[in-house]
Formats: C-alpha cells, structure tokens, sequence
C-alpha cells in the first residue's frame, strides 16, 4: 500500500470509527462500505479485516489498522 500519509490513515480510521470507541468493528466496516465505496483502497472489506485483524477478534484496533497502511 503506502499510498495513505499517517494523517489519511488517522482520518480513515476515525471516518470508520463511527461510535468513536477506536475500534473498527465489522459492523462499522461494513457500514463504511455501504455509504462508499464497497472496497477499500481496492480490497474487498472481507479481505481488509481479515489482513489487518492481525490477533483475529474480527476488530481492527486503530494499531493494527495503521500497521497495516504502514
Ligand atoms: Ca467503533
Ligand atoms: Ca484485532
């Protein structure tokens, strides 16, 4: 990827966050797709959780989301 500066990342993660827990549940996803765009720099949303859930609770943590764009 790299193709996101931290602050994208950070506004990304926080568009998402809709219940600003900092957590990025599957529902917040799935919501965020409907409203946009249905993928996510180009991946399916399925296949975004499931590359940036590293631990695999199904939650992408803001660590882990920004690991990923990293
Ligand atoms: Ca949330
Ligand atoms: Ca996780």
């Amino acid at each position: 990827m790299g193709e996101l500066t931290d602050a994208e990342v950070k506004d990304l993660f926080a568009e998402i966050d809709t219940d600003g827990d900092g957590v990025n549940r599957l529902r917040e996803l799935r919501e965020y797709g409907r409203t946009h765009d249905t993928t996510l720099q180009g991946m399916k949303l399925a296949d975004f959780v499931r590359g940036a859930d590293t631990d695999g609770d199904r939650r992408v943590t803001s660590d882990e989301f920004t690991s990923f764009f990293a």
